[in-house]
C-alpha cells in the first residue's frame, strides 16, 4: 500500500482486522461525482461534467467491485464514451500491474507500470491501498472516484443526455428499498465472502459464513420474479450478480464458503444465468482472470495452484457467449 505517497513493498492482501480477527475493508478516498452539467454530486467537489472520451475507468476483471461498474457501463451503452483499461489479474508486491498477462493492458494514458502510480499522480502524499476501480479524468488529470458504488450511480444518470437509455438502475420509486437492501447484501454476501476468506479466527470465519448462507437463502426465497425487485433490473441485481458469478469457481474453494454452491440453489442459478445473458454482461466476466487472480493470493494459497473445476461455470459461460 501507499504511505505518504511511498509504496510499501511488504504488501499484505489480508488488509486490516479487528481485535476478534474480523477483516476490515478500507474506506474509499476519492469521492467526487461526474454529473450532467458538472455540478457537485452528493460528496466531493464539482467540475466533472459528463463528456465523451474524457474519463478512463481502470479495472481488474477479478474484482467484483470493479466489475459492477463495468456491467453498468455495458448496460447503459457507455462503451464508446468511457474507455476502460484492464490490469493484470495477479496482485504482486507492487499491487496491481499493467500488462504481462493475456487480456491485461498497458496504461495508455501515462504508460504507468503499476496502478499505485496513478494514485500518486492524483495525490503525491496519498496513504491507503491502491484499489480498483479507478475513474480518472484525463482532461484535468485528477482522480474522480475510487468508489464503485458511487461510479455505478454516476453511470446510471450522468451520461444520459449523450447516450439515451430506457434502463434506470436506481429508479426514484425504488430508491429507499434499494438503499435498505444493498448494505445487507454487501455486508453478508459481497463482503461476507471476503470476511470468511480473510478471517484470522474461527469465530470471525463462522460469523461470516453464517451471514453468507443466510443471505443466499434469503435471496433464493425472494426471487419469485425475474429480478430482486420483480421485473425491473436494478443496481442491486448488478451488485449481487458479481458475487454469484465468482462464488462456485473462487469463493467456495479459496474462501472456504463451502456449505453449498450457487448451483445448489435453483432460483439463484437461473437468476445468475438470466443476468449473464443480458447484452454485454458476459463480456465483463473473464473466468480466467477471476480464478488466476483469486488463486494467486499467496496468504490464502501459497502454492498458487489453481483448481480446474467446477465444470458447470465454464459451460454456463459458453452458453452465454
Ligand atoms: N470500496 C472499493 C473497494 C475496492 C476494492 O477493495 N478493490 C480490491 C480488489 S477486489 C483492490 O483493488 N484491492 C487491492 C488492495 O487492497 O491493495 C470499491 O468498492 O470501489
Amino acid at each position: 500500500m501507499l504511505i505518504d505517497g511511498k509504496w510499501m513493498e511488504n504488501w499484505q492482501p489480508v488488509q486490516k482486522a479487528d481485535e476478534k480477527g474480523r477483516f476490515i475493508r478500507q474506506v474509499s478516498g476519492f469521492r467526487n461525482w461526474i454529473t450532467t452539467d458538472g455540478s457537485d454530486g452528493p460528496t466531493g467537489e464539482g467540475g466533472f461534467k459528463a463528456e465523451a472520451g474524457r474519463y478512463r475507468l481502470y479495472v481488474a476483471l477479478i474484482c467484483p467491485w470493479a466489475s459492477r461498474t463495468l456491467i453498468a457501463r455495458k448496460l447503459k451503452g457507455l462503451d464508446e464514451v468511457i474507455p476502460v483499461t484492464v490490469v493484470n489479474p495477479v496482485l504482486n508486491d507492487q499491487g496491481w500491474q499493467f500488462g504481462g498477462y493475456p487480456g491485461a493492458e498497458e496504461d495508455p494514458h501515462f504508460g504507468a507500470k503499476y496502478l499505485h502510480e496513478i494514485y500518486t499522480r492524483a495525490d503525491d502524499s496519498y496513504t491507503g491501498r491502491a484499489t480498483v476501480p479507478v475513474l480518472w479524468d484525463m482532461k484535468r488529470n485528477v482522480m474522480v472516484s475510487n468508489e464503485s458504488a458511487d461510479i455505478l450511480r454516476m453511470f446510471d444518470t450522468a451520461f444520459e443526455y449523450l447516450v439515451p437509455s430506457d434502463l434506470r438502475l436506481y429508479p426514484d420509486d425504488l430508491a429507499d428499498e434499494i438503499d435498505t437492501l444493498n448494505p445487507r447484501i454487501y455486508d453478508m454476501l459481497n463482503n461476507g465472502v471476503y470476511k470468511a476468506g480473510f478471517a484470522s479466527s474461527q469465530l470471525a470465519y463462522d460469523e461470516a459464513v453464517d451471514g453468507v448462507f443466510a443471505m443466499l437463502c434469503e435471496l433464493e426465497d425472494r426471487l419469485t420474479g425475474e429480478y430482486l425487485f420483480g421485473d425491473r433490473l436494478t443496481e442491486t441485481d448488478v451488485r449481487t450478480f458479481v458475487t454469484l458469478i465468482r462464488f462456485d469457481a473462487a469463493y467456495h474453494g479459496l474462501f472456504k464458503t463451502n456449505r453449498a454452491q450457487i448451483a445448489d440453489y435453483p432460483r439463484l442459478s437461473a437468476y445468475m444465468a438470466r443476468i449473464l445473458r443480458l447484452p454485454g454482461v458476459a463480456e465483463t466476466v473473464n473466468m480466467d482472470h477471476i480464478t488466476r487472480g483469486y488463486y494467486s493470493i499467496k496468504a490464502l494459497n501459497p502454492t498458487g495452484i489453481r483448481p480446474t473445476g467446477p465444470d458447470h461455470i465454464g459451460n454456463l459461460l459458453k452458453l452465454a457467449a
